[in-house]
């Protein structure tokens, strides 16, 4: 299994995890871990890769559960906190799990799915009870974990990772970046996506390192907690810096230094998930002298590229391949493009995933025939360094470090009873990369975007939400009937 439980035990009493304003050691980390194994097995000898699913905010329990499904062998899916029901019954049913551990906060609002989905729901308390069972043994190859990622279908698949990738994936960044178990990082972002999980927290947990978590983000407890000089390493999306320099500029001039001077004395920051806009990597240059170092990655991959840690970091260039990344680009005949030409990213290495969950056709689709992983992003090679230049489809969006499906919300959309057809788009955004926009053609002229926007979040989370709305009578087709979505871009 990942050799993240066992490394524990090399750092007994030093601090893994702060979470809700307690710290928990290494040591009390390893026990609870073992004692979420145990429950979970219930008297089995292995969980043979049983989907276990849990619904825990970032917190010293959200670890432990995590660890304590892999070292039961089984499959952990970590939900999002943030989805309404259908998001996570469908989930749930996809990876067909087993069983649901729910944190307290959340018993009433999964209470509804037991009886529709027949899954046993667990409470999280009695998880965590101290008990001992032998755990088994797990071979690397095997799988150990289920991200939701959206594409360019409809529902988002599910990206399986096995035990040796995530430790490819972590091992990659522990080196590259330089991770000693003096480090102490922040997390801010949410736990069922690999920018959280594997960057962050285990990151630090590989390096015997401290993981502080804020539930939910705040840019005034973020620069509070910066402002205290405990953090040595910080990694967020484009849009968290965006808002941290926002309430920088707002604050006094004398609170504006030592805002600043607090933020020149990490050793590393860190943004991915989206393209870091150059004024943005420039204005957080200029308050607090650090070169935020970008760095590009994906569900399916972990991290691929990233500027240098201790060299050039380039603005606008996502660097060089990581440690075992393997990486070519190639044009739409397949074949691999010349220097300053821009092609299609892919990839290929031991952080590359298994399988898209219960999907053998998507997962073939995804390979070339040769088994390089195609991301569908455009990139060039340039002086040197990679650029990031686009994405090869226009139905996926990224906003807030989210990747959103335009075609699930249309799909969505579709089902509201005043909506005859629509198309969604992402627009260009400063403060979020993308916002969501839905051009509609609806039966009701007295439609209220109000009312829309109630309806929708009963049915998708909120970062999934159109924030502007057309309405028209066609929508704008080419010869073969097929909607272009560059001209819906226009008519916004
Ligand atoms: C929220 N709001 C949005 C929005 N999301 N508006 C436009 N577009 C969006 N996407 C609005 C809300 O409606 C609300 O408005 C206000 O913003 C605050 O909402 P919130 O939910 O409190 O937002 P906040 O917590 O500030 O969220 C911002 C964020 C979040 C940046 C912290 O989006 C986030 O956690 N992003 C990270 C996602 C991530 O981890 N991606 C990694 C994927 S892995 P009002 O009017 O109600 O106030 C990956 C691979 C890799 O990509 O390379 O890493
Ligand atoms: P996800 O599926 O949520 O893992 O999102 C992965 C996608 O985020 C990639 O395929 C890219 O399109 C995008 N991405 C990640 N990092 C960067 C970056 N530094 N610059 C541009 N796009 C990025």
């Amino acid at each position: 299994m990942i050799n993240l439980l066992e490394r524990a035990k090399d750092f007994k009493e030093r601090t893994a995890l702060v979470s809700n304003g307690r710290a928990y050691s290494y040591n009390t980390l390893g026990t609870a871990s073992r004692n979420v194994a145990s429950a979970v097995l219930n008297g089995k000898s292995d969980l043979k890769e049983a989907r276990i699913a849990f619904l825990v905010p970032p917190s010293f329990e959200y670890t432990a559960v995590q660890w304590g499904i892999w070292a039961a062998g089984g499959i952990a899916v970590p939900l999002c906190v943030l989805h309404p029901l259908p998001s996570i019954q469908y989930v749930i049913e996809d990876t067909q799990a087993t069983m649901v551990i729910v944190h307290p906060d959340f018993a009433g609002f999964l209470a509804p799915l037991e009886s529709v989905s027949g899954v046993p729901i667990v409470p999280l308390e009695t998880i965590l009870r101290e008990q001992t069972t032998p755990l088994p043994d797990i071979d690397k190859e095997r799988r150990a974990m289920i991200l939701y990622t959206s594409g360019t279908t409809n529902k988002p698949k599910g990206v399986v990772t096995t035990h040796a990738n995530i430790e490819a994936q972590i091992t990659a960044l522990v080196s590259s970046w330089e991770w000693q178990k003096d480090d102490y990082i922040l997390n801010i972002l949410p736990l069922h996506h690999v920018h959280g999980i594997i960057n962050v927290m285990s990151c630090a947990l590989w390096s015997g390192a401290c993981c502080e978590f804020l539930p939910k983000f705040d840019a005034q407890v973020v620069w509070e907690i910066i402002g205290s000089g405990r953090l040595t390493v910080f990694m967020a999306v484009p849009t968290i810096y965006y808002k941290l320099i926002a309430l920088w500029e707002q604050a006094p001039e004398e609170e504006q230094k030592k805002m600043a001077e607090s933020a020149s004395k990490l050793r590393l920051m860190v943004s991915g998930s989206a393209a870091l806009p150059v004024p943005v990597l420039e204005k957080w240059r200029d308050i607090t002298g650090q070169t935020l170092l970008e760095r590009y990655g994906m569900t399916e991959i972990g991290m691929g590229l990233s500027n240098s840690y201790s060299g050039e970091r380039r603005p606008g260039h996502v660097g060089l391949p990581l440690p075992s990344v393997h990486i070519r680009l190639v044009n739409a005949d397949h074949n691999p493009v010349g220097r300053n030409e821009a092609g299609e990213i892919q990839i290929k290495g031991p952080s590359v995933f298994k399988e898209y969950w219960g999907k053998p056709e998507a997962t073939k689709n995804a390979f070339t025939h040769d088994g390089w992983f195609k991301t569908g992003d455009i990139a060039m090679h340039n002086n040197g360094l990679y650029k990031i230049l686009g994405r090869d489809s226009v139905d996926i969006i990224k906003s807030g470090g989210y990747k959103i499906s335009a075609l699930e919300i249309e799909d969505v959309l579709r089902g509201h009873t005043a909506i005859d057809d629509c198309a969604v788009v992402g627009l260009p955004d400063e403060e979020w990369g993308e916002i969501i926009a839905a051009c509609l053609v609806t039966k009701d002229p007295n439609i209220e975007e109000i009312a829309l926007s109630q309806w929708l979040k009963a049915r998708l989370p909120s970062y999934k939400i159109p924030r502007k709305f057309i309405f028209t009578k066609e929508l704008p087709r080419n010869v073969l009937g097929k909607v272009t979505k560059n001209e819906v871009k226009n008519q916004f």
